[in-house]
C-alpha cells in the first residue's frame, strides 16, 4: 500500500505496520488534568478526536495493529525523576490529587484514555514515565516480535511526545509517518514547525500526511 505523503510517497504492509496513538489521555483533553495545570487551553486539542476515530476504526476494520500509550507514573512516583516534578510553576503537580484523582499517576481517571479512543481487547497499551513510547517501555521489543517496521503516529502533543516518538522510532530503525489532522499541540506554532521539521531534509525523521490519504489507501485494499 502506500499513502500521497510529504515529501514522498510513504509505502507500508498492514502486516507490519502499527498505528501508535500518544497519550490521548484525558489528563491532556479535559479540564481539571495535566494540561490544564501547566496554563494550557486543552480545548484544542478536542479538534483531532473525530479524524483520530475514524482513523483506528478503519485501521481496526483493517485487522491493522494498534498501540496506544499513556503517560502514567507509578502511585509512589519512584518513576518520576525530581527534574520532571519539579519543573516550572504549575497549579498541581504530577502526583497532586486533582478533580480527576492524582495527575498522571496509573489508574487514576484523569489518566485514562478518552472514551471515544479507548483500547479494546487485543491492541498494545503502553504506560510510559517520559515523553517517548521507546523509553523504558518494552516497546520496542513487542514491535519486534510481531516484525513490525512502519508506524503511523497520532495524538498528543505533537511537539512533545509525540514528536520525541517518532524521533526514537527513526533511531530504532522505524519509518515513521505523522497523521497531520490526528496530532494537536497547545501551540499551533509548534505543531505547524514539527510537522515541516520531520518531513523537511527528505524526511530526515519521517513523513507526514492527512488522515484522509490513509483512509483512502485502505479503501483501495478492500474487496
Ligand atoms: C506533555 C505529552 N506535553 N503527552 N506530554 O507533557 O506530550
Amino acid at each position: 500500500m502506500h499513502i500521497d505523503a510529504r515529501p514522498f510517497a510513504y509505502e507500508f504492509d498492514l502486516a507490519t505496520t502499527a498505528l501508535v496513538l500518544i497519550d490521548m489521555q484525558r489528563d491532556f483533553i479535559e479540564p481539571g488534568g495535566f494540561g490544564e495545570s501547566l496554563g494550557n487551553d486543552v480545548s484544542l486539542l478536542e479538534a483531532i478526536v473525530p479524524a483520530t476515530q475514524r482513523v483506528l476504526q478503519a485501521w481496526r476494520g483493517a485487522g491493522g495493529l494498534v498501540v496506544h500509550t499513556r503517560e502514567a507514573h507509578r502511585p509512589d512516583l519512584s518513576d518520576c525523576p525530581p527534574a520532571k516534578r519539579n519543573r516550572g510553576a504549575p497549579t498541581l503537580r504530577i502526583g497532586d490529587a486533582g478533580p480527576m484523582g492524582r495527575i498522571l499517576v496509573a489508574g487514576e481517571p484523569g489518566n485514562q484514555i478518552i472514551e471515544a479512543l479507548a483500547p479494546v481487547a487485543g491492541e498494545i497499551v503502553i504506560d510510559k514515565p517520559g515523553k517517548g513510547a521507546f523509553y523504558a517501555t518494552g516497546l520496542h521489543e513487542l514491535l519486534q516480535q510481531r516484525r513490525i517496521t512502519h508506524l503511523l503516529f497520532g495524538g498528543v502533543t505533537t511537539e512533545v511526545c509525540v514528536q520525541t516518538s517518532l524521533r526514537e522510532a527513526n533511531d530504532r530503525g522505524y519509518d515513521g509517518l505523522l497523521l497531520e489532522d490526528c496530532t494537536e499541540s497547545y501551540f499551533p506554532a509548534f505543531k505547524a514547525a514539527t510537522l515541516e521539521m520531520v518531513r523537511a531534509q527528505g524526511g530526515i525523521v519521517g513523513w507526514t500526511a492527512p488522515s484522509s490519504a490513509l483512509l483512502s489507501a485502505l479503501r483501495g485494499q478492500e474487496g
